[in-house]
């Protein structure tokens, strides 16, 4: 009898290197299910932790943590422990290890095999030098950003029903008709111009700075694509996109979207298996 073939399931995927960032470990938006299970099946020479690994150190208020949050970190030290080099380079949101840098940099800068650094410098395997850095540095460009993953399609489908009610209830009282969906797509749209923005931001400065490429996070938008005459490569977050940037052996650099791929690999099994006639 055949079965489906699970991609995920029982295997173990290794890469040259990995990158994520905004895991926001600390707060409850982190999936932490998923980041487990990512950690879980992939293993790598590098590991780079790009900014907003660990939320609110300073806001002790809001502090969420549960096993969930355990496990991540005991799979992180987990990858310490089996020789993956881990590079942690502070976000705005754990930017208190930022002002610890000057002191580890005096014992080594490497705290339990995490190396910390401001930003870093990634030299792939086919010897292109990519910038690494969180990105909050650009924040000037970015003020809707966020917006885009808020306002998603199905927000947009539902804001067009919701319109119709709205302008009912206006009318009802007399107001003129005011398009909701219309003022969601202005949003959207504006957005959409403050990632372009962030993007042409980020690569600007590491073009400037010669380097081939950039690696980001912090604006929570997975994407990979060139940006003027460099490389701009943003693994996303582990809030709401549950993405990852990998480089394979040859240098060759991936987008995973963790939450299809598990999605696709746990889909219940509701087609009956076929027999050869
Ligand atoms: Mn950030």
């Amino acid at each position: 009898m055949h079965d489906l073939i699970h991609p995920l399931r029982g295997t173990e995927r290794h890469y040259r290197t990995v990158f994520i960032s905004d895991t926001h470990l600390g707060t409850r938006g982190c999936r932490t299910a998923l980041l487990a299970d990512f950690l879980r099946r992939i293993s790598c020479d590098r590991l780079y932790l790009v900014g907003d690994i660990v939320d609110g150190w300073r806001l002790c208020k809001s502090w969420y943590w549960d096993e969930g949050h355990d496990e991540v970190l005991r799979l992180l030290i987990a990858q310490v422990r089996r020789g993956t080099e881990i590079i942690y380079v502070p976000g705005n949101h754990d930017e208190t290890l930022r002002g610890w840098l000057p002191h580890l940099a005096l014992a080594g800068m490497v705290v339990s095999g995490f190396q910390l650094c401001r930003e870093a410098v990634h030299v792939t395997a086919d010897d292109r030098r990519l910038l690494v850095i969180h990105g909050d540095e650009f924040d000037g460009a970015v003020r809707y950003a966020r917006l885009v993953s808020v306002i998603g399609d199905w927000a947009y489908d539902a804001a067009v029903a919701l319109n119709r009610w709205f302008n009912a209830a206006r009318r009802h009282i007399g107001l003129p008709y005011w398009s909701l969906s219309g003022y969601l797509k202005r949003q959207v749209k504006e957005a959409l111009k403050a990632i372009d923005r962030f993007a042409v931001a980020v690569a600007g400065e590491a073009q400037r700075r010669g380097f081939d490429g950039v690696v980001c996070g912090h604006i929570h938008h997975p994407e990979m694509r060139r940006v003027g005459e460099v490389l701009y490569m943003n693994g996303g977050d582990w809030v709401e996109s549950c993405s990852a940037l990998v480089e394979h052996a040859d240098g060759n650099f991936e987008l995973l979207d963790w939450a299809a791929a598990h999605a696709y690999a746990h889909a219940p099994r509701t087609a009956p298996a076929l027999q050869p006639a």
